[in-house]
C-alpha cells in the first residue's frame, strides 16, 4: 500500500541524459543503459518528462500523438523495454501526462480547424470582439497573449502557453473521454501512473476578460476551479482500477486549495508539486529575482510540512535554475550541495530528484541568448524588446530564469561530450564539466554523489525519515532545525544555510554530518548539515 510514501522519485529529462546513437540528442536506449546508476543511487521509480511525439515546440510538452513515441527518442519497443528494464530493479515508470493542451500539429487541433468536423469543439475557438480585437484580455504563461488567430476557421483559439500548445476544451465530455483512453492505453503498459502537467488549470469557466494583474490576468477563470476537481475524480476512477500513483502539477496553489486537490478524502491525486518554496528568490514574478531569503523559505517549508498530509518535495527540475547557486553556495559547491540533500531527503513527503542534482550540477554558462533553446526564454526575450529593455538588462534577467539552466546535458564524465554524446549536443554543454561530473564523484566517498546514495539508504533504513512526523524547532535564520518523530524514535536535523558558523545548544549522538567530524559540539560550520540521533 502507497509505495509512493516510501519512495525516492527521480526526474529524467530524455533529451538532455543519455545520447546512445551519437545524434546529439538523449534517448531512450540511453535512458536504459543508465539504469544502473539509478538503481545504485537507490531510486524507486523515474517520472519520465514527455517522450510522446511531438514537434518539440516546447520540448515534449506540446504532443502530437499520446500514443506514439517520438522517432528522436527511440520506438514504442523501446520504451516497453524500459519499462521491463526498469522493473526487473525494482523501478517504476511515470509518465508525463500532458492533457491541458495539445500541440497544434495533433490530429485533433488539425480537424478542429473545420467547424463541421466531429472534433470542432475539442479547443476553445472565439471570435474577436470587432476590429480584430482578441476575444479577451487574459495573459499566457509565457508572458504573451493567449490567443492566436486561425486562418482556416477564421476563429482565435485559446493557448495559456506557447501558440502551438492549444488549450484543450473540457466543456465537451469528449475530450474527457479521450483522456481516460489515453490513461488506460499507458497503465496497460505498465507504467505506474502519471505526474500530471499542470493540472489544476484543466477547467475554464468562462472567457471574459478580467482585472489586469502583473502576471496571469484572467487566472480565476481557472485556477483550481470545481469542473477540475470533478474530472481529477473521474479520472482516479479508471486509476483505482490499476493501483496507480498521481502527482500532479499544480500551479499559484495554497496549502487550502493544494488539500483539495491530494487530500486522502477527496479521490483526486496522490500529490501535489506547489510552487510557493519557489518565490524565495523573487519577486512576484519569476523574472524579477531578488536575495534569497532563508527566512522566508523555512517559513513557507514549515507550513507547508504542517498543513499538509504528504507533500511531493524538490528543489530542482527541468522548469527551474539550479538549487545550489539558488539555496545554496557556489563558494560552498560541495557542503551546500550536501546540505540542499539532507532537507529534500529528511522532510516529510516523497522526494523527488532532478538529473543531475545528485552530482551537484550548476546552471548553464552560456553568454549569448541564441545559445538557448527554451522557448519560454525566447518568448520572454521577445516582450522585453519591445519595451525596448537594453539587451544587456535583457540577458541578465533571462540567463537568471531561463528554464535551460537545469537542461544541459548529463555531466557523466570529464570528456568532450561529457559521456553524453560524441556528437555536438542539441543543447551546450556546461564548461563546469571538466570538474564536475559523476566519474570524478564515484569514487570519492565525501562527494556530492556518495551522499546522495548514503542518504538515501539512511532513508530507507530509518522508517522514522519516511513516515515521522514533522516538528519544527525553534531556531534563528540561517539556521532551519526540525525533528522528525514516529513513536519513541526521533531524529533532529540541524542546517547552516550561511557562509559563518552558527552556534545551536542542541544535544545528541551525531549520526551524519556533512564535513569530517567524530561527534557534535554545538557549533556548525558553513553549510554544514547534522542529522543527530
Ligand atoms: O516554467 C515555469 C516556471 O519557471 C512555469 O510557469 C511553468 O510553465 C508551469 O509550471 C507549467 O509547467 C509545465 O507545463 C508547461 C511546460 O512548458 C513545463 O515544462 C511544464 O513543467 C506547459 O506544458
Ligand atoms: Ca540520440
Amino acid at each position: 500500500m502507497d509505495w509512493w510514501k516510501d519512495a525516492i522519485i527521480y526526474q529524467i529529462y530524455p533529451r538532455s541524459f543519455q545520447d546512445s546513437n551519437g545524434d546529439g540528442v538523449g534517448d531512450i536506449p540511453g535512458i536504459i543503459s543508465r539504469l544502473d546508476h539509478l538503481q545504485e543511487l537507490g531510486v524507486d521509480a523515474i517520472w519520465l518528462s514527455p517522450v510522446y511525439q511531438s514537434p518539440n515546440a516546447d520540448n515534449g510538452y506540446d504532443i502530437s500523438d499520446y500514443r506514439e513515441i517520438n522517432p528522436e527518442y527511440g520506438t514504442m519497443e523501446d520504451m516497453e523495454e524500459l519499462i521491463a528494464q526498469a522493473k526487473s530493479r525494482g523501478i517504476r515508470i511515470l509518465m508525463d501526462l500532458v492533457i491541458n493542451h495539445t500541440s497544434t500539429d495533433h490530429y485533433w487541433f488539425r480537424q478542429s480547424r473545420d467547424r463541421t468536423s466531429p472534433y470542432a469543439d475539442y479547443y476553445y475557438w472565439s471570435h474577436g470582439g470587432p476590429d480584430g480585437t482578441l476575444p479577451n484580455n487574459w495573459t499566457g504563461f509565457f508572458g504573451e497573449d493567449c490567443w492566436e488567430f486561425d486562418p482556416q476557421r477564421c476563429e482565435y483559439y485559446l493557448h495559456l502557453f506557447a501558440k502551438s500548445q492549444a488549450d484543450l476544451n473540457y466543456h465537451n465530455p469528449a475530450v474527457l473521454e479521450e483522456v481516460k483512453d489515453i490513461l488506460r492505453f499507458w497503465l496497460d503498459k505498465g507504467v505506474a501512473g502519471f505526474r500530471c502537467d499542470v493540472i489544476n488549470i484543466l477547467w475554464k469557466d468562462s472567457l471574459d476578460s478580467s482585472k489586469k494583474k502583473l502576471s496571469l490576468t484572467g487566472s480565476e477563470h481557472y485556477l483550481t476551479l470545481e469542473g477540475t476537481h470533478d474530472i481529477l475524480r473521474q479520472l482516479r476512477a479508471i486509476l483505482d482500477e490499476y493501483g496507480a500513483f498521481t502527482v500532479g502539477e499544480a500551479v499559484c496553489v495554497t496549502p487550502e486549495t493544494a488539500r483539495a486537490l491530494c487530500g486522502r478524502d477527496r479521490h483526486e491525486l496522490d500529490m501535489v508539486f506547489s510552487f510557493e518554496h519557489m518565490d524565495c528568490d523573487q519577486y512576484k514574478v519569476k523574472w524579477i529575482k531578488r536575495k534569497f531569503r532563508p527566512k522566508v523559505f523555512f517559513d513557507c517549508l514549515t507550513r507547508w510540512q504542517r498543513e499538509l498530509d504528504w507533500n511531493a518535495l524538490y528543489l530542482e527540475n527541468h522548469d527551474q535554475p539550479r538549487s545550489i547557486p539558488r539555496f545554496g553556495s557556489v563558494r560552498y559547491w560541495k557542503e551546500s550541495g550536501k546540505l540542499l540533500a539532507t532537507l529534500l531527503l529528511t522532510l516529510r513527503g516523497t522526494p523527488f530528484l532532478y538529473q543531475g542534482q545528485e552530482i551537484g550540477m550548476l546552471d548553464f554558462d552560456f553568454q549569448r541568448i541564441r545559445q538557448l533553446n527554451d522557448v519560454e526564454s525566447k518568448n520572454v526575450d521577445r516582450l522585453l524588446r519591445r519595451f525596448h529593455v537594453p539587451q544587456k538588462l535583457r540577458w541578465r534577467i533571462i540567463s537568471r530564469t531561463s528554464r535551460d539552466n537545469a537542461r544541459t546535458p548529463f555531466q557523466w564524465t570529464a570528456e568532450r561530450g561529457a559521456g553524453f554524446s560524441d556528437a555536438r549536443p542539441w543543447l551546450g554543454i556546461n564548461h563546469n564539466c571538466e570538474r564536475i561530473n559523476l566519474a570524478a564523484q564515484e569514487e570519492d566517498p565525501r562527494s556530492v554523489w556518495s551522499w546522495y546514495k548514503d542518504l538515501a539508504a539512511l532513508r530507507r533504513e530509518r522508517e522514522v525519515l519516511r513516515r515521522g512526523e514533522f516538528v519544527p524547532m525553534e531556531a534563528a535564520p540561517p539556521l532551519f532545525a526540525y525533528r522528525r518523530r514516529l513513536g519513541e524514535e526521533q531524529l533532529t536535523v540541524l542546517l547552516n544555510f550561511s557562509d559563518d558558523p552558527t552556534r545551536v545548544s542542541v544535544q545528541g549522538s551525531l549520526l551524519r554530518s556533512n564535513y569530517p567530524r567524530e561527534r557534535f559540539e554545538g557549533v556548525l560550520q558553513p553549510w554544514e548539515a547534522v542529522i543527530l540521533e
